[in-house]
């Protein structure tokens, strides 16, 4: 191991890395040409205004409504370059390239003024709130470059929520002397850190808040956000995992895979790792939700292909499910939804009941018949999932096992048929995987080593020319590097009024699969063919060294949304 104190030079390690880490440590992520040089400018626009709940939102935000779109360009401007002090904390589910947002954030706040100083602060937003933080040095950053992972100061699902949080903060802040916090998490904590924002303006505080984009799941975009990052790295190694899986349905020519793909609500992943794999059945929430499929028609469909495929042969195959698919099935959702309103009056009442059958028997009275009927169909370890809720008012989908749910009732539909229909030729062998905690932490891609690199810095300008309740961009990073383009965008033109837990809130509205979109028009497109023939497409591994088109290419559905 090589001793060096200079970016991207590998430092003595306490720790035994791996050899592809070790060269890795060395990999100097791009940058856009605006972010390269000494001098650096921010440049503003327009006013700004949500497309929605206008008077709302500017009701509950009239210190940071409306503030200018910001771009950041080189040349000589009047960024901050006193020595400043800024923290840093990431919030929610892990996501590849958090460590780049974080070293971007580093090397630029050093390069402006050596004596710039970062925190991290420890375990996701709780950190902030009861002031638990480490100063980040150069050592620390640099066993930490082009990892995977959030460990260097880890994350947490805690919200910034009640006035004591707010107060809470605010003085942490003073005490620490902090020009800024860089909050990095999803819509959710992007809309948190704005109403931070807002909070400490009220105040008088000279506290900024500066918010970057993270979520494996690829539904923090619109407009201004090309990509949450995390997504293009994760998509890529359920691909890789997928395509070998693909290899073995077809060598082994036996087994119909049933694969769960994290996604809390949108199904981004899933039809990203669609047109990388070609599968022969991918299930799109969105698009169950837009023709009101109910379960059974899910069921039918699934069923339709394997027996098609079975009398060309092919008694194997691989399909795949979004983890979000139960809350976008018509009559699930008006079971869950009937479910969280009965939580909402009854909780501690039904969490004082003796066991799972004294809560279904007193769900099935309360529950409307035809909702008490699908809870009822339900296996006994989704019904108990069904009554969790995180702090956000989520279900916990990800232990909810639609894919050996689906493979249940395919099971016992494809015995009727065998039985009645004279299906004997159908031979019907599931395996059930779920692929998640697989890529949240996998070693960023380069697209996100550079993209969350070009992040981290972008926020630092951001934080040094004092401005607050903004969401960093990098755009135009279908193409090279060199024409990226750096930004910021006010979270209130990004915010809408949604009904959360029973109550109007302000959230950034979440981007689902638009299936009148390119990404999904192409799926479609060719989902027959993918269905009955083996079209499999095997996209390996990430690779990081060789030619541009495999190492730097971005996600399809970035491409195809961008016409590329
Ligand atoms: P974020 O939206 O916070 O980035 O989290 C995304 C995610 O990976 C989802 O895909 C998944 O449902 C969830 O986190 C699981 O989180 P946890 O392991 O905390 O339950």
């Amino acid at each position: 191991m090589q001793d060096g104190s200079s970016r991207g030079v590998i430092r003595i390690m306490s720790k035994d890395i791996s050899v592809l880490q070790k060269a890795r440590a060395a990999y100097q992520p791009k940058l856009p040409v605006a972010l390269r040089g000494g001098d650096i400018k921010i440049e503003l626009g327009q006013a700004t205004e949500p497309k929605y709940d206008r008077d709302e939102i500017k009701r509950l935000f009239p210190n940071t409504y409306g503030q200018p779109e910001v771009k950041i360009v080189a040349g000589e401007g009047s960024l901050n370059a006193e020595p400043l002090k800024i923290g840093v904390v990431l919030s929610g589910g892990q996501a590849p390239g958090g460590h780049n947002v974080i070293a971007g954030l580093f090397d630029a706040l050093k390069a402006a003024n050596p004596a710039n100083t970062l925190y991290g602060f420890l375990k996701g937003p709780g950190g902030v709130i009861r002031a638990k933080y480490k100063e980040i040095t150069a050592e620390i950053i640099d066993e930490y470059r082009n990892t995977g992972g959030f460990d260097m100061i880890m994350s947490g699902r805690d919200k910034i929520e009640t006035l004591e949080d707010l107060q809470a903060c605010e003085k942490n802040f003073a005490d620490m002397g902090l020009a800024g916090l860089v909050i990095i998490g999803g819509d959710d904590s992007n809309t948190n850190a704005a109403m931070l924002a807002e909070y400490l303006r009220a105040k008088g505080s000279s506290t900024v808040i500066v918010g970057v984009p993270k979520t494996i799941d690829g539904d923090m975009k619109n407009d201004q956000i090309e990509a949450s990052f995390g997504f293009d790295t994760a998509c890529k190694v359920y691909s890789e995992l997928i395509g070998n899986i693909e290899r073995d349905a077809t060598s082994a020519v036996k087994y119909w895979h049933f694969i769960r793909l994290m996604g809390r609500a949108a199904s981004h992943v899933t039809l990203e790792c669609a047109l990388q794999t070609h599968p022969n059945i991918s299930l799109i929430s969105e698009e169950v939700q837009a023709k009101g499929t109910t379960l059974h028609e899910i069921v039918e469909y699934i069923v339709d292909v394997i027996v098609k495929r079975a009398e060309n042969g092919r008694n194997y195959g691989v399909l795949l499910v979004p983890e979000g698919l139960p809350e976008f099935i018509s009559d699930i959702k008006t079971m869950i939804d009937e479910l969280s309103n009965i939580l909402g009056k009854d909780e501690d009442f039904i969490r004082q009941l003796n066991d799972h059958s004294e809560r279904l028997q007193y769900l099935s009275g309360e529950l409307t018949d035809a909702s008490a009927r699908v809870y009822g169909s339900l296996p006994y370890a989704i019904q108990e999932v069904l009554l969790k809720r995180d702090s956000h008012g989520n279900v916990p989908l990800s232990q909810v096992e639609t894919e050996r749910l689906l493979i249940d009732l395919v099971h016992d539909r494809i015995k009727y048929l065998k039985k009645h229909e004279d299906k004997d030729f159908v031979k019907f062998s599931p395996l059930a995987h779920f692929f998640g905690y697989e890529g949240r932490c996998a070693a960023p891609s380069n697209y996100d080593a550079d993209y969350t690199y070009s992040l981290g810095y972008a926020a630092a300008q951001v934080a040094r020319a004092g401005m607050t309740g903004y969401t960093v961009n990098i755009q135009n990073t279908t193409k090279p590097a060199d024409e990226w383009i750096a930004g910021a965008t006010p979270v209130t033109l990004m915010l809408n009024m949604e009904t959360r837990k029973g109550k109007r809130v302000p959230v950034i509205k979440k981007a689902l699969v638009d299936i009148d979109g390119a990404p999904f028009a192409e799926f479609a497109k060719n989902r027959e063919k993918w269905a009955l023939t083996d079209a499999y497409t095997f996209p390996g591994p990430i690779q990081y060294f060789g030619p541009t088109e495999v190492c730097d290419a971005p996600t399809k559905t970035l491409a195809l949304e961008k016409g590329v």
